[in-house]
Order: structure tokens, then sequence, then C-alpha cells
């Protein structure tokens, strides 16, 4: 059966009336582009001698690998030509990026991304991951600052991510249901192969860094110890635990079968550990539109005011009634 390209697949989009889709189009093209090109240069890290390490650090204060700074610069070159971008802000930058020839277009789009997430896994083949979220530049704005960055998740347009693993997959949002591309190496073109991505709302699957354990709230491990007992216990069903190190692999296989995913604000990590802007926002955005939910444990995330480009949050998020369960927790008298 002929597949839908990605390239026809916006087109019908437009087609369809869908205005965010149909003006993002050109950017959503060059971001495929991106991670197409990104797919190639990791799958020949070794080959070229770029799987090392960089003796800098990124503003995360995490050691910058090659690969970091090389998918970094791939992102940047492929999504600075359309001209709808005014700014970006990147996982690998402490600033804003600016692109050099501003944008000319009437609208003009915030670009916010980790160009690859999870890059400590690249060294040993487990995936990887490039995740982008878009928002709107404030009216009348052609150089925008930090703090026209610093908006709601709720307000994004547009959310997605590729996963390079045993293929690369393309999923995109634009708030119109999630799409998940395949790409075809041999023509080199994305074709819808996940259409609609639905997350079912149980799971008996949780992916969590167990070895923080005794740095969580009592709400956590008591949340945690419960699906432990599996049917012995008050959850009366046994539950498996999956953790890649990898929050893109993580979100696509919860998106496929559902699962829990959590990363909570801890005592050693007080404000959590991944990011706001160009994580767990755009991957909110995601989950929320496949019928998924995403917390801090406290609140939506994508209600969250964000304070800095760079500011991380608690995260938990993925089947709908799983995420609601484990929110419980927070709400017992302990
Ligand atoms: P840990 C990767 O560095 C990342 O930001 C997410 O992709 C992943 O879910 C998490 O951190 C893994 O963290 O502490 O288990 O290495």
């Amino acid at each position: 059966m002929h597949k839908l390209s990605l390239s026809q697949f916006l087109l019908e989009a437009s087609q369809k009336k869908e205005p965010v889709t149909t003006e993002l189009s050109p950017l959503l093209m060059d971001i495929a582009q991106a991670c197409k090109e990104i797919a190639l240069s990791i799958s020949r890290g070794a080959l070229q001698g770029t799987m090392g390490s960089l003796n800098a650090q990124n503003v995360q204060g995490e050691t910058q690998k090659q690969l970091d700074v090389i998918c970094n610069d791939i992102f940047i070159d492929n999504t600075s030509r359309c001209g709808l971008v005014a700014g970006m802000v990147s996982e690998e930058l402490a600033d804003i990026y600016l692109p050099s020839q501003p944008s000319t277009a009437t609208n003009k789009y915030l670009l916010l991304f980790d160009p690859l997430d999870g890059s400590s896994n690249v060294n040993v083949n487990i995936s990887v991951g490039t995740i982008f979220s878009v928002l709107r530049c404030p009216a009348d704005i052609s150089q925008p600052q930090s703090h026209d960055f610093l908006q709601a998740g709720k307000h994004q347009l547009c959310a997605g991510y590729a996963l390079y693993g045993t293929s690369t997959i393309f999923v995109l949002s634009t708030g119109h249901g999630v799409n998940g591309f395949t790409l075809d190496t041999e023509t080199g073109e994305f074709y819808l192969t996940h259409p609609d991505m639905q997350i079912p709302a149980d799971t008996q699957e949780f992916a969590i860094n167990m070895s923080n354990y005794r740095f969580w709230s009592a709400p956590m491990q008591e949340y945690i110890n419960e699906c432990l007992q599996g049917e012995t216990g008050s959850r009366h069903k046994d539950f498996s635990m999956r953790w890649v190190a990898s929050m893109v692999a993580e979100i696509h296989r919860i998106l496929y079968r559902g699962g829990i995913f959590m990363y909570p604000a801890d005592s050693k990590a007080t404000h959590g550990k991944l990011r706001l802007l160009y994580e767990a926002n755009p991957m909110s955005f995601i989950v929320k539109q496949a019928g998924g939910a995403s917390s801090t444990s406290f609140q939506d995330i994508l209600d969250i005011m964000p304070t800095s480009i760079h500011q991380r949050i608690g995260v938990v998020m993925g089947s709908k009634n799983e995420v609601i369960k484990a929110v419980s927790y927070q709400n017992l008298s302990h």
C-alpha cells in the first residue's frame, strides 16, 4: 500500500486548512532533514572518530561529547534557512541563539531543542534522540531575548522528536494528534507508519532510575513499593520495569504500548533532572496529544510558567490513569 511521505502528510494538512501545520511546514521539513543528517552522523561516529568527549562542560555541567556539538550544529544549520525562526534555545548552548539572517516571515517562531538526548548512550549503541518544541515569537519582536522564550508549555504550537534506534522514527504533533514517520534509508524519505498514536490509559510498566530510591519523597517511595508488591499488594497486578536512560526511547515506548516515565525532583536533584523547555514541555505536549497525562507530581507540566531557559523540573508522564494514581500518593497523609 502507498505510504504517505512526511511532505505529502504536511501538504494534506494544509489542504485541511490546519494553519499552524501549514505555516510551519517549511521548518518541519528542515527539522526532519536535520534529523536525517544527525542519524547518519551518529551512525558513523565510531568510523569517523567522533565518539569522544570534549574537555568542556555544557551549561548543564555535563561533559560535552563531540557528537553533542556536531548534532547541535547540524540542527542549527538546517533550521536557520527557512526564515521562520527568530531565535533558538539549545541544551548545548548557554545563551539563546539568533540566526544570522533575521527571520523575514510575518509570523516568527522560537525553536527550542535538545539535539542529542541521551548522548551518553551513543558509545554503547543504545537509542538516542532529538527533541524539539516550537513557540510563537511575541509580535513585533525580531530580536528575541531570553525572557521571550519563557512561555508555559501549553502555548507550544508544535513538538516532536526523532528516535535513532533500530530504525529512525520522526514523531510530530502540531495540535492535531500524534503521528510517527519511519525513515526509508533507500529513498531518504520519512513515511507515515504510526498514524494517530494513542497511549493506553492503563499500564503495568514503569520507568524510573531505581538507584535514586533513597533520595525520593516518601510518597514516591510508597508508589514504587506498591508497584513492586505487584498482585500481592494493593495494586493487585504485577508490574515490569524499564530504564533505557534515554527519555526519547522511554516516551516512544509509552506512546506505542503505554507505561509511566518518572524522573521526580528529590533530595539529590531538588528541581529534578530533566529540562523544562526542551525536554519536559515538548514531551508533555506529545503525551497529552496522544491521550496521556503529564505532571511534576504537583501540577500539570504544561501550566508551569518558566523562570529560566535551562530550568529543570520533576517529571511524571504517560498512561493517564497511572499518572493520576502516582500523583495521588502525594496527597495521602504520611
Ligand atoms: P540517568 C539523558 O541524559 C536524560 O536527560 C534523559 O534522556 C534520560 O531519561 C535521563 O537523563 C537519564 O538519567 O540519571 O538515569 O542517567
